[in-house]
């Protein structure tokens, strides 16, 4: 569109004849003019049209005018619009959702079954500008680092987290499923060579349950790395994972986080994140509820959390030397502790990971203790027949990630189209 500008860029074209193109976000008729407030992809502007009605609500416009100064506007200026073209009306008759309304007061079931339009309100679009600048920032982080990036087949022929929660497929004419993690394929890379990689793709969970912490389809932010010697070592790459993230976002999402009055963790909160084994958590759980804690369930993780925000300072806590029991086959092992951990952010498990087993002996020797055998994972377990070094990862949810940055009540709100047990469309 020749001359057009954005709404945030009026300030810089007064007295100038330029091109507003947007959404009418809502108008007032005061007889012989109309103020409309156009919404853009950068915010809102004011429109002044000499005519006493113009379009409907929602209604895609391009409004060609000069640029004035009019304290009373939003931003300070306006445009004196002496064209305005209608680009598309909606044609739905009376729209579902108010997109000049405010979205707290719309219920999420409704938010979510009226999606195309929900996405529409600034406060909901906004929560995906934040998620696009994590995933920015995680990728910048890795590259930086010596990580390449890999994308992994998420139509696989095993399981790779346990035999609940798999999607089957029916279509090969044997078993074939939807990935529940990259888990054997990023290890399979750390052995072709690549040593260090991370993919950003799509993970998928069958969940019975519908809760606010559980999505069928997730975003997996995943990391393998060889040539390590502990677990300490991957908590401190997800601790620089984090701060490249809150730095990022502080950066570029300022003027957002400011308005959600969000405040990040800083370097030296994430620095002081405490590292409990599982033991010692359920001891901290048990002396909150007085009684024996058998598992870090929900509640678990908010009192965690509580407990880490009073005593360090922030809302974040890894646990780690998980019960073999508690963690997949694959993950190493000392006697009865796992080498593996958690990271519970305000409240919240975001992040599972650990040292992997990487030799072959041992890892068959794990199958037989989970019940499993080599048929089941008998691809993964060629990369161990050819060696491989010492290893281990972990992975981020993405939208888990996003809904505590923002504080948001429920992983839906940061996911586009949400699939959960009673929602597979829009
Ligand atoms: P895990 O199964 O714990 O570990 O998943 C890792 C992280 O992914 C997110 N997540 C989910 N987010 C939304 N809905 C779900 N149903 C869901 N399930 C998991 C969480 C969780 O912490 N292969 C291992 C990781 C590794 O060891 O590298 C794995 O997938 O944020």
């Amino acid at each position: 569109m020749p001359g057009r500008i954005l709404s945030n860029e009026l300030n810089a074209h007064v007295d100038q004849t330029v091109t507003l193109c947007g959404w009418i976000h809502r108008s007032r008729n005061l007889g012989v003019l109309t103020f409309v407030i156009l919404r853009d992809r950068q915010g809102m502007a004011q429109l002044v049209c000499n005519q006493s009605t113009v379009y409907n609500n929602e209604s895609v416009i391009a409004a060609t005018g000069q640029v004035v100064a009019n304290p009373k506007a939003p931003g300070g200026f306006e445009l004196q619009v002496a064209q305005l073209k209608l680009l598309s009306s909606p044609t739905a008759g009376d729209l579902p959702l108010t997109i000049h309304g405010d979205p707290a007061s719309v219920g999420l079931n409704a938010l979510l079954a009226n999606r195309y339009l929900s996405l529409r309100y600034p406060a909901i679009r906004e929560i995906f500008i934040v998620q696009a600048v994590v995933l920015k920032y995680f990728a910048q982080y890795m590259r930086n680092r010596g990580f390449v990036e890999i994308k992994s087949s998420k139509i696989i022929g095993s399981g790779t987290e346990g035999g609940t929660g798999l999607f089957t497929l029916d279509y090969f004419g044997e078993p074939a499923f939807l990935a529940q993690s990259p888990q054997f394929y990023k290890q399979a890379m750390v052995a072709s060579g690549l040593e260090r990689v991370f993919e950003i793709g799509a993970a998928y969970r069958a969940e019975k349950h519908d809760t606010p912490r559980h999505l069928n389809e997730y975003v997996s932010l995943d990391v393998e790395i060889g040539f390590i010697e502990g677990e300490e070592e991957l908590m401190d790459l997800e601790i620089g994972i984090l701060n490249a993230i809150c730095r990022g976002l502080r950066q570029e999402c300022s003027t957002i986080l400011e308005r959600r009055h969000i405040v990040l963790p800083t370097e030296q909160e994430l620095h002081a994140i405490p590292r409990l084994s599982y033991q010692e958590a359920l001891e901290i759980i048990e002396r909150q509820v007085h009684s024996a804690a058998l598992e870090i369930n929900p509640e678990g993780e908010r009192l965690l959390s509580q407990w880490a925000a009073e005593k360090h300072g922030i809302e974040a806590l890894f646990v780690h030397s998980f019960p073999r029991k508690k963690r997949p086959f694959y993950t190493a092992f000392e006697g009865r502790r796992t080498r593996s951990f958690d990271c519970i952010f305000r409240g919240l498990e975001i992040t599972t990971g650990g040292m992997r087993i990487h030799h072959y002996d041992t890892l068959l020797a794990a199958l037989s203790k989970f019940n499993m055998q080599e048929k089941d994972v008998a691809d993964y377990l060629t990369i161990f027949k050819y060696g491989c070094p010492p290893h281990g990862g972990f992975a981020i949810g993405l939208e888990r990630l996003t809904q505590k940055l923002l504080n948001l009540t429920n992983i839906k709100e940061a996911t586009l189209f949400p699939r959960d047990r009673n929602r597979l469309r829009p």
